[in-house]
């Protein structure tokens, strides 16, 4: 994302809104002050920029009548029906008894917008006829209370739409027509029947913005949507001041959510995007039913459209768009720095319309193939439009989307202040396309005929970070600390806070001398309470404490000890290496707030679309995000391309929050792994996992965040002082400092790094830690005497 001048004053504009205060919000909730930082807004937003497609879904009471109410029919919209044929409430309340979908299946909706390639999904929770499509406790007009259906299709929905690795965000529209405070006053119109603008009788805007709230927290806290799209804030009694308080609440429940224009009066009618005379609420604008000339550089916006004239099911509405318009406006839209939000608007029996579901199997179809060039890119770098189609770039690649063929098979391509090195079709990587340069830009060979009518993508790679070309080179950012944030009181924890620039002590696990080799927690305290008082605060359980084979009980029992430290300190459990064997433990890690769990590396049967399957549902299961160990080139699957974009894809849905990269390499600045790893996620998430050796090299080269270190449970200080060194770029100190561990280091290669490690913490009059559970043997009485000369070097200093 590039970020320009007027990005800043966005970021600026949102930050003035968010919370300021700590303490208690009008409605009681309790949020912790929190503003919001560039840093920050940039994470918040990251996924909803890189996703550009998603599904707008319109399901309400008024798919019963379709679009018909006693024979009338209408131009206008669906959902408006309340309004324009004059219903009055008592009325329209009895669709409900109609209103049944018992063919609704939410695998197959979610699969429907997956294949379309769409990545996150917009679902009304409530329109403008104030229909609870989901079981709300402060309403009864609910599809649970209130239909033969009786069940909950959003929960449904929002499981299966985590399940299939999409968003799952909520329409929510203050505009509510059967509120008992709000009525009509228009000439001709029934008082309780829909309407442009309701009034409030005296005091129902407060009683109206408390049911609000209530019905906002529980959709927050029982479906965790990833957007709030508000509507209907055009009403007289719905000031700015009003929005910016929603949009505080809506924050203080879920921070890093992200709330559109329409929560306050930000929005320049139709057209959507945010006026700028004054600081609004919201973080995106949002054009209804057009796309706008031109973006913004830095503004954030979504076009929502229908596929044919109506959002809500109207059964005679055919005037569908062609598959060529739809995918082409999300072409449009990309090109432009948006995002599409393409609706869907399901029958009362629970189905998407069939010329729907074959228009959007239109758009996967191309989806599938050129993806890439919509995905994660940002606007056009072009000074103006192009004739023949669109542009999107991303760092070192411009995408062409050709909608109109030269007729003599050339494409001039002007210039935009870089070089084009190489230029194919996006569909043949491998073949090069001819092309002439020259002052004003280049002259592209493509032949007679397009690969795609609808739009064939050439994309050109340029000399600007077109590839990390050997050594990366440092970003600043890098060597800024984030600072942590207060957790959030959500149930499931967002990570945002989760600093990884520092050190990471991996512990043993101290056990009794006995029969049972039970969990010996005083002793465990004091390898704790050693690493603390040298200056470390973040803690893995994991392969050290040999956690591949403890019992589900013991592990339980493990938990119930690790979470009080949690309140002074970064503590993060590890589970798994096998599928089965993570969730089982998820259920443990489910009840208690860890800032995130790490997952051991498998090897047992396993590839890496499976692995990107499992990870989310233990991350579901787990209700917090994961940090993947990467031990080997094969830990994620045979395929290492594959494995490394299925992190990535998991980094950018926020399941995964960082990666112990623990690959053993001669000469750890040669690693095209790791450059792999590199060129799909951001090094911000990558910390350096085989301790004090190669954790020199990963930040001074590869400017790795922190690493993690089984010797500096021994030597506390001493690691911290390794990072506070490389941390301030004294690489000459902290190699100096490293050779201290060097023996220790060798020892631990040499046997078993973990079953050194064990014997060490003893040897240095830390704890007493027991005997190692089978499958590993202690070491030798000749080992341990040897050990015990290097410890007793290490913990002089
Ligand atoms: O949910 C769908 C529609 O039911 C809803 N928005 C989409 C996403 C919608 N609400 N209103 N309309 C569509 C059309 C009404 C527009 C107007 Fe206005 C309301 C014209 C004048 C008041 C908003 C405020 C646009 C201009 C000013």
């Amino acid at each position: 994302m590039k970020i320009g001048p007027f990005a800043i004053v966005v970021v600026l504009l949102v930050a003035s809104i968010a919370p300021q205060v700590t303490g208690q919000d009008s409605s009681g909730s309790k949020f912790a002050s929190q503003t919001e930082t560039q840093a920050e807004h940039v994470q918040r937003m990251r996924w909803w920029r890189e996703a550009r497609f998603g599904m707008f879904i319109h399901w309400g009471l008024y798919a019963v009548p379709a679009g018909e109410y006693k024979g009338q029919r209408s131009d206008r919209i669906g959902e408006w029906i309340m309004d324009w044929a004059n219903i009055p409430r008592s009325d329209y309340e009895k669709f409900a008894t109609e209103f049944n979908p018992v063919k609704f299946n939410a695998r197959e909706w979610v699969q429907i917008a997956k294949d379309a390639g769409m990545k996150y999904i917009v679902i009304t929770s409530k329109h403008h006829d104030g229909f609870s499509m989901y079981g709300s406790k402060v309403s009864n007009y609910d599809i649970v209370d209130s239909t033969p259906f009786h069940r909950d299709p959003i929960k449904e929905l929002a499981a299966e739409t985590r399940r299939q690795g999409l968003k799952f965000c909520f329409y929510y529209s203050i505009l509510d027509w059967h509120y008992p405070a709000a009525y009509v006053d228009a000439a001709g119109k029934d008082p309780s029947a829909g309407n442009r603008v309701t009034k409030m009788k005296p005091g129902g805007k407060e009683e109206y913005v408390r049911y609000m709230k209530e019905q906002l927290r529980e959709l927050i806290t029982s479906y965790d949507p990833a957007v709030l799209w508000f509507d209907g804030e055009w009403q007289d009694w719905w000031t700015e001041e009003d929005g910016q308080d929603l949009y505080r609440f809506v924050r203080g429940l879920k921070p890093n959510i992200i709330i559109n224009n329409r929560v306050g009066k930000g929005r320049q009618g139709m057209q959507g995007m945010s006026k700028t005379d004054r600081a609004y609420s919201g973080d995106f604008g949002t054009p209804e039913q057009q796309i706008p000339a031109n973006g913004l550089p830095g503004v954030d916006w979504e076009s929502c459209m229908t596929m044919n004239t109506t959002w809500g099911y109207k059964y005679y509405d055919d005037q569908w768009k062609s598959s060529e318009v739809i995918i082409r406006n999300l072409i449009d839209i990309a090109s432009k720095g948006g995002n599409y939000l393409l609706n869907v608007g399901p029958t009362a029996a629970g189905l998407i319309p069939a010329p729907s579901v074959e228009r959007l199997a239109a758009v996967g179809k191309w989806m599938k193939v050129n993806g890439e060039s919509i995905y994660g890119t940002t606007a056009s770098p072009f000074a103006t439009q192009l004739q023949y189609g669109r542009a999107t770039s991303k760092p070192g690649q411009v995408y062409l989307h050709i909608f109109n063929w030269p007729a003599d098979g050339k494409l001039t391509v002007p210039s935009w202040g870089v070089s084009v090195k190489r230029a194919y079709f996006l569909v043949d990587k491998g073949r090069a396309l001819d092309f002439q340069s020259a002052s004003d830009g280049i002259t592209l060979q493509l032949g007679q005929h397009p690969l795609d009518p609808i739009a064939t993508v050439v994309v050109l790679e340029t000399t600007v970070g077109a590839s990390l070309g050997g050594r990366p080179t440092l970003p600043r950012e890098h060597l800024d600390i984030e600072k942590g944030r207060p957790r959030s009181a959500a149930p499931t924890n967002n990570m945002t806070n989760l600093d990884l620039h520092g050190v990471f002590a991996v512990p043993p696990l101290a056990r009794r001398n006995d029969q049972a080799r039970a969990l010996d927690f005083e002793q465990n305290d004091k390898i704790v309470a050693f690493i603390e008082a040298g200056g470390i605060t973040r803690l893995i359980y994991g392969g050290n404490a040999f956690l591949y084979h403890v019992t589900l009980a013991e592990f339980g029992e493990l938990i119930d000890w690790l979470e009080p430290l949690t309140a002074r300190l970064c503590v993060i459990p590890s589970i798994g290496p096998s599928f089965g064997r993570a969730l089982d433990q998820a259920q443990f890690i489910k009840r208690h707030d860890f800032p995130c769990v790490m997952v051991l590396p498998c090897a047992d049967p396993r590839d890496a679309d499976g692995l990107e399957r499992g990870y989310r549902e233990i991350s579901d299961a787990a209700k917090t995000q994961l940090i993947i160990y990467l031990k080997d080139e094969t830990n994620l699957g045979a395929d290492h391309e594959r494995g490394l974009d299925s992190v990535a894809h998991l980094i950018e849905d926020g399941i995964c929050v960082g990666i112990k990269y623990a690959v053993v390499r001669n000469d750890p600045t040669i690693d095209p792994y790791l450059e792999g790893l590199l060129a799909r996620v951001d090094r911000k998430y990558v910390i350096s996992g085989i301790g004090e050796r190669p954790a020199v090299t990963h930040m001074r080269d590869w400017q790795l965040t922190g690493f993690t270190t089984g010797s500096g449970c021994v030597a506390p200080r001493l690691s911290q002082e390794l990072f506070a060194a490389s941390r301030a770029g004294d690489f000459e100190l902290a190699l100096q400092i490293r050779s201290n561990f060097i023996g220790l280091e060798d020892l631990r290669d040499a046997w078993g790094p973990a079953r050194v490690l064990h014997h060490a913490v003893e040897l240095a009059g830390i704890s007493e830690v027991g005997p190692i559970p089978p499958y590993v043997s202690g070491l030798s009485d000749d080992q341990i005497e040897e050990l015990k000369s290097v410890i007793e070097q290490l913990t002089r200093l």
